[in-house]
Formats: structure tokens, sequence, C-alpha cells
């Protein structure tokens, strides 16, 4: 049956596209809270912080694998290069914490 060899080839070829393309994962800053506070990645994915507040922010991992700075009203982007689960918080607002959990 050709029709379900193609389909199966389609299914095949749409997974290895889906690995191969880096996402980008948007986590926003507002009213002092990190939204969302619990976000899934992979290595390779890209995280941008939002902030949307009159006020700056940072996201600073607690094992310090990273320590990105967000000026009032900016944005920054961290690259995802190692696997695991890392909370993080705002060194400004110490009550402004989440986590970022990496899969390989
Ligand atoms: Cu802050």
């Amino acid at each position: 049956m050709p029709g379900r060899l193609l389909a199966m080839i389609a299914i095949v070829l749409a997974s290895m596209l889906v690995q191969a393309r880096a996402a980008t994962v948007q986590i926003s800053m507002e009213n002092l809270e990190i939204s969302p506070a619990e976000v899934s990645a992979k290595v390779g994915d890209t995280i941008e912080w939002v902030n949307k507040d009159v006020f700056a922010h940072t996201a600073t991992a607690n094992n310090g694998d990273f320590d990105v700075s967000l000026p009032a009203k900016k944005s920054a982007t961290f690259v995802v290069k190692k696997k695991g689960a890392v909370e993080y918080y705002c060194r400004y607002h110490p009550n402004m914490k989440a986590t970022l959990k990496v899969e390989p």
C-alpha cells in the first residue's frame, strides 16, 4: 500500500524537522511575577525573557548557569546549553522565582 508508506515517510521527516529546529520559549516578567513559573525546553532552544515592568529584573540561575539582565521594558535571550532543571530568580526581587526544565 504505497499511500501508507508515503504517510509513514512524511511522519518520519516531519519529526526530524521538529527535532532539528530549535524553538524560542518566551517567558514574561510582569508585576513582579515570572510567567510561566515553570517552563520546559530542550538543549539548543532559546529562552526569551520579556520584561514588561517599568523597572529592571534579572534572570539569575541558582547554580550560576546564566545571569541575564533585563532593563525596564526590554527583553533578553539565552540559549540553553545543557540539560537539567535550573531554578532562577531576580536579584532585585528575590521573591520572583521560576524553574527552567531542560530535556536533552
Ligand atoms: Cu526583579
